[in-house]
């Protein structure tokens, strides 16, 4: 999707459930808009509440889209028979096969790829392309256009999301957890932003200055994102600040701080604050 969009909206991690919301991303050009959305991929192992709201973003896609895309690369491991083919055989919208990583695969890797999916589940579509390089992201662009039919604007032109700023802040800093974590310590953070100023520095220029909270799930995690001294969580301060700097293109004054809230993946009034509704 950010490919498709030009913007980095949703974050990327090599770890698998990186995406936990259903992020909106909007193009809008002289003559159409067209309103991605990016969704975890379905949780198969359903093992806290969150992975329910995961799997409920998921399918308010596969209730209000007009085309679908099914973006999957050499290196995913699906069955015919598990839920993912057996949900996407049933839709009844265009479907496409965006075989992605092309800079990673030979020709007959694709080819094979491109068979074993077709056999599987009749696409509309199929399109190999390299989200990394760009490779064949406009063609993808206009083949989706082919096939969305026409409806209203829905949003202003210089609309490229739905949700504020500071959603986009506090997925960049988990997407730094995220990176500098081991096992099951990022998949127990979330983190909220809880003061969010736009202010100036003492030469005039603007300064960002932020306050965000990372929840852990358990006690012990705590001082595992602090790490010795400090140092882990200084760290993820400095990555995350610099990320933050990029998205908001002004100077951020960061400053983190770490709770403790047991089994928030299970608890329904928490998910909800968190915005997993
Ligand atoms: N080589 C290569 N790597 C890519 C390409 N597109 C994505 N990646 C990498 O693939 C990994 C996964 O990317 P994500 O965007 O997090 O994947 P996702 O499918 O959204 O995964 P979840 O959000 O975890 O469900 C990251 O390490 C990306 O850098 C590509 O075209 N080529
Ligand atoms: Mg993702």
């Amino acid at each position: 999707m950010n490919a498709l969009v030009g913007e980095r909206m949703s974050i990327i991690t090599s770890k698998p459930q990186t995406t936990r919301h259903r992020i909106i991303g909007i193009v809008s050009d002289d003559d159409y808009q067209l309103v991605f959305s990016d969704t975890p991929g379905i949780v198969v192992e359903v093992g806290y509440k969150m992975h329910e709201a995961m799997n409920r973003f998921v399918a308010s896609t596969f209730k209000d889209s007009d085309v679908m895309l099914f973006v999957t690369d050499k290196y995913d491991k699906y069955e015919e028979d598990g839920p993912t083919v057996t949900r996407l055989k049933q839709l009844q919208v265009p479907l496409f096969l965006v075989i992605n990583k092309t800079d990673q695969s030979t020709d007959e890797e694709i080819t094979d790829l491109i068979k074993k999916w077709n056999s599987w589940i009749d696409f509309k579509e199929t399109i190999p392309i390299s989200a990394l390089n760009k490779t064949n992201t406009e063609k993808l662009l206009e083949l989706i256009l082919d096939n969305t039919p026409e409806g209203p604007v829905y949003y202003p032109k210089d609309q490229l999301t739905d949700k504020p700023e500071r959603f986009f802040v506090s997925e960049i800093i988990r997407e730094k957890i995220l990176q500098q974590y081991k096992k099951e310590v990022p998949y127990s953070c979330e983190v909220i932003v809880d003061s969010f100023k736009v202010d100036k520095t003492t030469k005039g220029e603007d300064i960002t200055r932020i306050e965000a909270h990372i929840y852990v799930n358990r006690k012990t995690q705590k001082p595992i994102i602090i790490g010795k001294g400090g140092a882990a969580i200084k760290k993820l301060g400095t990555e995350a600040r610099k990320g933050i700097e990029a998205f908001l293109d002004t100077k951020v004054y960061l400053e983190l701080y770490v709770k403790i809230k047991e089994n928030w993946r299970d608890n329904e009034k928490v998910l909800k604050r968190f915005g997993y509704q």
